[in-house]
């Protein structure tokens, strides 16, 4: 696998003219949403990385909220414009074989899926996005939605650990203590289960949910 260091990450050039989207997205829109916007993005999250790098060579994490925030901004906002550029083309087309196939099998037909993006997409309240993913829990299509698109998360990651900090988890045993419950899962976690994930999401695969 390739392994990218932190705060390495490059703004990928257009893999089209800035003009071969019009008259759908014109010259002047591509131009600032992929050379200004995009790359502020870029150069975002690689700062934020090296300020985590540095963080954790001091053990200073008091501003940990602020940069997990950052992290996830400008993480989603790299990942999803990479695919947003590539996701257009000037040429266009239909769906290919196993797209059709699953377009077909999990929404009903093209149309059902198209209104319903459609919708979605419509619908997300001030900055979002519509997407269409693979969920690999569900081995499934779905259409999701995304308000803004960081909180907290940066899209495409496969979940390897996961602690549950929400209060029905820990209160009735720690009370408001929430960093004794998580220094008691650090006692409990399953590293088989852990590895078998990660063996997985090398294939680009997640253990599936029923
Ligand atoms: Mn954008």
């Amino acid at each position: 696998m390739r392994y990218l260091p932190w705060g390495a990450h490059t703004l990928p050039p257009l893999p089209y003219a800035y003009n071969a989207l019009e008259p759908f997205i014109s010259a002047r829109n591509l131009r600032i949403h992929h050379d200004v916007l995009h790359l502020g993005y870029v150069e975002g999250l690689n700062r934020i990385e090296s300020e985590l790098v540095r963080a954790r060579e001091r053990n200073d994490y008091s501003l940990i909220k602020h940069w997990e925030r950052e992290l996830a901004f400008y993480g989603s906002g790299h990942i999803l414009h990479c695919i947003y550029w590539t996701n257009l083309s000037p040429r266009g087309g239909v769906p290919q074989e196993h797209t059709q196939r699953l377009i077909s099998r999990d929404f009903g037909s093209f149309e059902r899926f198209q209104a319903q993006l459609t919708e979605a997409a419509e619908k997300v309240e001030a900055s979002g996005w519509g997407i269409l993913v693979w969920q690999p829990a569900f081995e499934r299509l779905q259409i999701l939605t995304a308000e803004k698109h960081q909180n907290l998360t940066q899209w495409g990651a496969i979940p390897l650990l996961v602690f549950d900090v929400w209060e029905h988890a820990y209160y009735l045993d720690y009370q408001s203590s929430r960093a004794q419950y998580i220094n008691g899962l650090w006692q409990l976690v399953n590293w088989e289960d852990v590895e078998r994930r990660l063996l997985a999401a090398f294939r680009g695969e997640m253990p599936g949910i029923p």
